[in-house]
C-alpha cells in the first residue's frame, strides 16, 4: 500500500483542525507542509503558525518540504516543531550534506526534494545520506500545475538506485491516478496528493481516498 500524503497548502483554511481530523479519519497517512520564502520559489506559504497548529492537532506524521534559500539557517525552527521528516532542496543550499547531517542529528528523517531540471547525477552522493527523495513532477511553488513528462525517466533512474543507496522515492506535484498506476508498482513509496486527487472536489475526503486506494 502506498503512503498518501495530504498537501496542506491545498486544504481549506476556514477550519484547519476539522481538515486535519477529517483527513485522518478518511485514512490519509501523513501531512505534507510546503514552506516557501518568495525567493527560492515565486510564492509564499505556508505560515509557521499553520505548521505549529497542524503539528499540534495531527496524530499522523507531519513532513515539511522546504522551498527556501539556505535551509540550514532556519532548521531550528522546524526541529522545534517536532516534524517527522524534512525535505530540503539541494539546489537552494551551498552545503546540502551538512544540512542533512544536522537533520539526522536532530533525529528527523532526512530527505531531499529535487526540481524537474535537477539531474540524478548531480545529487548522486546525497542519495547515500538521505532516507527519502521527493521528486518534483512540476516546478516548485504552486499547486494545480501540469505534469512535466521528462520527469518520468528520472523517477526510473532513481528507483534503480534505491537498493544500493537505501532511500525511498516519493512523488510531489500533479499526482493523478495514472501516475500512481504507472509508478506505484515500479516502486514509488508515497504520493503527495493536492488538487489532482484530494482537494477541491465534490466528493468527501473519505470517498476520494478510498478511490485512490483502489487504484
Ligand atoms: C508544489 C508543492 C506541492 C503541491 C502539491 C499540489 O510546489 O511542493 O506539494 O502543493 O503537489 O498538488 P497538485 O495535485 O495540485 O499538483
Ligand atoms: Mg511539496
Amino acid at each position: 500500500m502506498y503512503e498518501l500524503c495530504a498537501s496542506m497548502m491545498c486544504a481549506k483554511f476556514d477550519n484547519l483542525s476539522r481538515e486535519v481530523k477529517t483527513l485522518e479519519e478518511a485514512g490519509i497517512d501523513s501531512f505534507h507542509i510546503d514552506i516557501m520564502d518568495g525567493q527560492f520559489v515565486p510564492n509564499f506559504g505556508m505560515g509557521l503558525q499553520d505548521l505549529a497548529y497542524i503539528r499540534k492537532v495531527a496524530k499522523k506524521p507531519v513532513d515539511i518540504h522546504l522551498m527556501i534559500k539556505k535551509p540550514d539557517s532556519y532548521l531550528d525552527i522546524f526541529i522545534k516543531n517536532k516534524v517527522d521528516c524534512i525535505y530540503i532542496h539541494p539546489e537552494a543550499d551551498y552545503h546540502p550534506s551538512t544540512t542533512l547531517q544536522h537533520i539526522i542529528e536532530a533525529g528527523i528523517v532526512p530527505g531531499i526534494a529535487i526540481n524537474p531540471g535537477t539531474s540524478v547525477e548531480s545529487i548522486l552522493e546525497l542519495l547515500y545520506i538521505v532516507d527519502r527523495v521527493l521528486v518534483m513532477a512540476v516546478n516548485p511553488g504552486q499547486a494545480g500545475q501540469v505534469y512535466l513528462p521528462y520527469v518520468g525517466k528520472k523517477v526510473e533512474k532513481l528507483l534503480a538506485l534505491r537498493e544500493e543507496c537505501k532511500f525511498d522515492v516519493y512523488w510531489d506535484g500533479a499526482c493523478t491516478a495514472d501516475k500512481i498506476r504507472t509508478y506505484g508498482p515500479k516502486g514509488v513509496k508515497g504520493f503527495v496528493l493536492g488538487t489532482g486527487l484530494l482537494f477541491g472536489h465534490k466528493e468527501t475526503y473519505k470517498e476520494l481516498i478510498k478511490k485512490v486506494r483502489e487504484i
